[in-house]
């Protein structure tokens, strides 16, 4: 069990399981990759995020002043790069912990890019925001995606454990990695990352809705808490209907054991 005084996730749980919406993808990848006339407003991904039942939604703090509406518990990342400078990746703070809860933040988003020439210094600074989330009661949520020349093969199960383990040697209360492809090797991601909850992190839409539920039931059969996704939600054009469909399996399916272990 955790010590006392170290922040849960439970503001963003359904007994024990979570569905978060992502959408700094206009900061990540520019407007014009991933965005329609339709969900390049934050304030229609705001009413997906209430609509949908979603547990929390995630903001950079631009958005969070301008269109967070309080319907759903908010998730402030607290750096960001853009698309556009190329080489090994590093992502900087760019909004303080202190300022994320004045918005209404309950919790501390911030990338890791593991693997990167640059890794230290965002262990570094997530460790000084992990602290500070702490210190004002917040869970700190580490989106640990594995980057730059030393990694080969982002999605293998070495690297995707890795990922989740450093998370939680960070001190990070949940972690966001990349789906391995199947629950078994999943799973020991899941296991490496310890108390430290694992959100899959959704990636670029899929070909059909089928493909996306079905890694989704990976991941929960694998132990995972659940999901934090962007693309495969509000670039549907159906939004609702496929949020309803992650819900069936994200809080009523249940994990199972693993038939191999390390
Ligand atoms: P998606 O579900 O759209 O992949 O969003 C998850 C996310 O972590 C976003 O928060 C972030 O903008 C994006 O992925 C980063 O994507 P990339 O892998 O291109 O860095």
């Amino acid at each position: 069990m955790p010590r006392k005084n170290i922040p849960t996730m439970d503001t963003f749980l359904t007994d024990g399981r979570s569905m978060l919406l992502a959408y700094d993808q206009g900061f990540e990848h520019g407007p014009s990759l991933d965005f329609n006339n339709k969900n390049v407003d934050p304030a229609y991904i705001m009413e997906i995020a209430a609509k949908g039942g979603f547990n929390g939604i995630v903001f950079q703090k631009g958005l969070a002043e301008k269109y967070y509406d309080g319907r759903v518990p908010l998730i402030i990342k607290v750096n960001g790069k853009s698309s556009l400078v190329k080489g090994e990746p590093d992502s900087k703070q760019n909004c303080s912990v202190e300022y994320a809860v004045s918005l209404g933040a309950k919790g501390i988003g911030y990338t890791i890019y593991l693997g990167s020439q640059f890794e230290g210094n965002m262990f570094q600074e997530f460790g000084k925001i992990q602290q500070e989330a702490h210190e004002h009661g917040i869970p700190a949520i580490a989106w640990i995606y594995p980057r730059g020349q030393a990694v080969a093969n982002d999605t293998s199960r070495e690297i995707v454990s890795y990922a989740a383990r450093v998370g939680l040697e960070l001190g990070a209360d949940a972690v966001k990695i990349k789906y391995t492809g199947d629950p078994e090797s999943f799973s020991w991601a899941v296991k490496s990352a310890g108390h430290a909850r694992v959100f899959m992190s959704g990636g670029p839409k899929t070909k059909t809705d089928e493909d996306f539920v079905s890694q989704v039931r990976g991941v929960i059969q694998a132990g995972a808490t659940g999901l934090a996704v962007g693309r495969n939600v509000w670039q549907n054009e159906n939004p609702l209907q496929i949020a309803d469909a992650l819900k069936k399996v994200i809080f009523k399916e249940k994990a199972i054991e693993p038939s191999i272990g390390v």
